[in-house]
């Protein structure tokens, strides 16, 4: 299991990461402090199933600790995302592919509104998290859309010509993406799209079937990080009406309780009540 975290510069996912992962990375108060990505090891808590069957488990994958079962997950921790990254801004869409084959991402957003659309330090509040998420997901749907364009009209004619399945071609160019056949004919029925007539696609049917196929194959939460700061409280609130996952999150003090921890100084597991 491969979860990305993405989002904007300076938001705090390289915190976030480090407070899951407990690796050493560079954290900065400034843009583009991640370039290459880190890659660490997160454990998932849930309940172990062997105490309630009464049996004695094994586990091979992940461990029990005191009935409670540690699944481990990979995360990847990458550069800032900026408007324009799909066609090369910023860092561009290098990190794009370093998430590629994620199952699911965690979207990290500065919720308290203290970071401009760049990164930059602007006074809590005064900048909408919302637009982050939009323009994130935006640059991420504009370079699958590429993607897909890449040669579309010979691709969609070739189709129509010989019968060939335009599901096999688009998943044969989607596949770095961990998208398959299934998923395509799903989200071609969602959209009413015939399968036979690809050429009668039009480029708004392409640009929604970029964004529901970002959708199913990228299952994403919203941490809505930095909630340790007044003007976070509003934003996320606003961000929940949204309909998206939204979970409030303090990296950086996690971060410090983690490293408190390991050091012995206090008794804290990432998860617990209190
Ligand atoms: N108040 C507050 N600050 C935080 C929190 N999490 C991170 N920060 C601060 O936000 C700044 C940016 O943190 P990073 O983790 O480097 O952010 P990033 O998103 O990885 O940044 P880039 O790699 O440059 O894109 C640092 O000064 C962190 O200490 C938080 O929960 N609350
Ligand atoms: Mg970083």
């Amino acid at each position: 299991m491969l979860v990305g975290v993405i989002g904007k510069p300076n938001v705090g996912k390289s915190t976030f990461f480090s407070a899951a992962t407990l690796r050493e990375v560079a954290i900065a108060d400034f843009p583009f402090t991640t370039i290459k990505p880190n890659v660490g090891v997160a454990y998932l808590r849930t309940q172990c199933v062997h105490q309630e069957m009464g049996v004695v488990d094994n586990p091979r994958n992940s461990s029990c600790v005191n009935g409670t079962r540690l699944i481990p997950v990979k995360l990847v921790d990458v550069a800032g995302l900026v408007e324009g990254a799909a066609q090369g801004r910023g860092l561009g869409n290098q990190f794009l592919d370093e998430i590629r084959q994620a199952d699911a991402l965690i979207h990290v957003v500065d919720a308290s509104g203290s970071t401009d659309a760049e990164g930059r330090k602007v006074p809590p509040g005064s900048h909408d998290p919302l637009k982050d998420i939009e323009m994130v997901e935006r640059e991420f749907d504009l370079w699958v859309l590429g993607i897909i364009r890449r040669d579309w009209e010979k691709t969609s004619k070739l189709a129509e010509q010989s019968a060939a399945k335009i599901t096999a071609s688009l998943a044969a160019r989607l596949t770095g993406l961990a998208v398959d056949e299934k998923e395509i004919e799903l989200v071609m029925a969602q959209l009413h799209l015939k399968p036979e007539k690809p050429t009668e696609w039009s480029d708004s049917d392409l640009q929604k079937f970029a964004t529901h196929l970002r959708e199913r194959s990228k299952p994403s939460l919203i941490a809505a990080n930095k909630a340790d700061l007044p003007s976070a409280m509003e934003n996320i609130e606003r961000l929940r009406v949204t309909g998206r996952r939204v979970i409030p999150c303090a990296s950086e003090a996690e971060l410090l309780l983690r490293r408190a921890a390991e050091r012995g100084f206090l008794s804290y597991t990432p998860g617990d009540e209190t």
